[in-house]
């Protein structure tokens, strides 16, 4: 068996793991808040096995879903364990990386041709009661939340004709109903995606497909109260470069971007293309919401160019990561109108991870929270995540133009992505989780679940976990109310 390449993607940090844990009665420091009673989901790529190809990085490591439970009686509970996919089993089974590269089967080894090769490494989706790990490349796996046990891949009871499922669901706070879409939806490189629609009870009430512009990496999207919103930026796919084994994304500097609008409950014929700029990129949208004057309002952390190098530099595309420009950018448009190019606004800082509170998806809402680079940082930050560094200022950000609040971390630190865990106070803006890593020696770490008062994060955690595992990044997690679990489980 090889060894992990020397790369940032498994040095440090990002040292694959791989272990499996279960630790119960973890000490809850500080005044936990009565509210904060519940789970907190993550999803952790971590590869199983070195791999094939040595320019392998983040996006590819085997899901493992981690669950830190806070207790009714004040203790906390960690477990996190891969998530037994058809690919993780068989590379078990034979003791070695047969998937070859990032979304490429082409480099797959021959007798693993045709199995499901999606990894479940990017969001935990809760919804009906139903614990998913999704990525975009593929289907979800269906994992048990208490046990976490996987239970197979997850296709709504044999509805979903899509191949794939975004990671980045959209669930509406009134109707409870499930808004999703998968692109790639009947293969490599194809423009087709799958815009669904699944009741509060977990059934898939609409599937209907629609052609892009052109076949985008299509990493999340939108709802606001009366529409969906596609953003489509120009980092493309190929087929003829899949089969020739090149890599799946090449960024593409000179396409546009566009904005798909259509109505909520609509038909896809109805859907109306915006012009952006050429050559941005996106991951992840805060949020989308409707003006009195019924206009539409979409933002977004938007870059000049994809965040990940592995993506930019065999494109051609080679720059410093600091001399990626971003920022939280408003995109308006009038979707009553039949065309036209979006109207560009900055309302916010560079950086990713944006965070609402779930009510006020696709409604008006007045703070956000999103995690960025503290320009004042005296050291280096902590190297680690798919980007090389990690985050390591959170912002409050208010959405009426009030001056944000920050919270630092010294040097060799970093946040991963906040969840928000509601108030029922009125006028308390909830909660903040959050996953702090602290590079401490050489190859030694500290991971800390801080919580935080969501309208006051300046003052830093009002309680701490402290937990004694080694923890890789994770990419996307989600909160879910005891309640919620208990009602599933009853
Ligand atoms: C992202 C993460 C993915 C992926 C595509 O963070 C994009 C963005 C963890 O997997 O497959
Ligand atoms: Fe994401």
């Amino acid at each position: 068996m090889g060894a992990f390449p020397q790369t940032l993607y498994f040095a440090g940090l990002n040292e694959p793991v791989g272990q499996e844990a279960s630790l119960t009665g973890l000490t809850v420091e500080g005044a936990l808040p009565p509210e904060v009673r519940g789970s907190f989901y993550r999803a952790v790529p971590d590869p199983a096995f070195p791999p094939k190809f040595a320019n392998d990085h983040t996006l590819s490591g085997d899901g493992m879903v981690s669950r830190l439970s806070f207790n009714a009686d004040g203790t906390a509970d960690f477990a996190i364990c891969f998530v037994e996919t058809a690919r993780y089993l068989a590379e078990k089974d034979a003791g070695h990386a047969r998937f070859g590269k990032y979304r490429n089967p082409f480099t797959d080894d021959a007798d693993v041709q045709g199995v499901d090769r999606t990894v479940a490494n990017t969001t935990p989706v809760w919804h009906a009661g139903r614990l998913l790990m999704a990525k975009e490349d593929g289907r979800p796996y269906r994992v048990d939340p208490v046990t976490l046990e996987t239970l197979g891949s997850h296709d709504f009871g044999g509805a979903l004709k899509s191949e794939t499922m975004t990671a980045h669901v959209r669930i509406d706070p009134v109707t409870k109903e499930l808004f999703f879409y998968g692109y790639e939806a009947d293969g490599l490189a194809s423009t087709k995606v799958a815009y669904c629609v699944v009741g509060p009870d977990g059934a898939l009430k609409s599937e209907q497909w629609f052609d892009a512009p052109y076949c985008a990496m299509m990493h999340d999207f939108t709802v606001s109260e009366n529409y969906a919103l596609f953003p489509i930026y120009p980092t493309t796919a190929d087929l003829e470069r899949l089969k020739a084994g090149g890599e799946h994304w090449h960024h593409e500097p000179d396409l546009d971007s566009w904005l798909g609008v259509m109505p909520r409950y609509g038909d896809v014929s109805e859907i109306r293309w915006f012009k952006g700029p050429k050559g941005v990129h996106s991951y992840h949208m805060m949020n989308a919401w409707e003006d009195e004057a019924g206009l539409l309002h979409f933002d977004a952390c938007l870059n000049s160019t994809n965040a990940f190098a592995f993506i930019r530099e065999p494109s051609g595309i080679f720059l410093q990561p600091w001399d990626v420009q971003g920022a939280l950018t408003r995109w308006t448009v009038d979707p009553k109108a039949e065309s036209g190019e979006v109207k560009e606004t900055v309302i916010g800082p560079p950086g990713d991870f944006p965070v609402i509170p779930a009510a006020r998806q696709g409604r008006p809402y007045t703070h956000g929270w999103m995690l960025t680079m503290n320009p004042e940082l005296q050291g280096p930050p902590l190297l680690g995540g798919p980007v090389g560094a990690m985050f390591n200022l959170l912002l409050r950000l208010d959405m009426r133009g009030g001056p944000p609040q920050a919270l630092a971390l010294p040097a060799m630190a970093g946040f991963n992505e906040p969840v928000h865990v509601p108030s029922v106070t009125e006028g308390h803006e909830g909660w903040l989780v959050t996953i702090v890593d602290s590079q401490v020696g050489d190859n030694v770490f500290v991971h800390e679940a801080w919580v935080l008062d969501a309208g006051n994060i300046a003052a830093g955690p009002v309680a701490k976990v402290t937990i004694p595992h080694r923890l890789r990044p994770q990419v996307h997690g989600w909160w879910v109310p005891q309640a919620e679990l208990d009602a599933a489980s009853a």
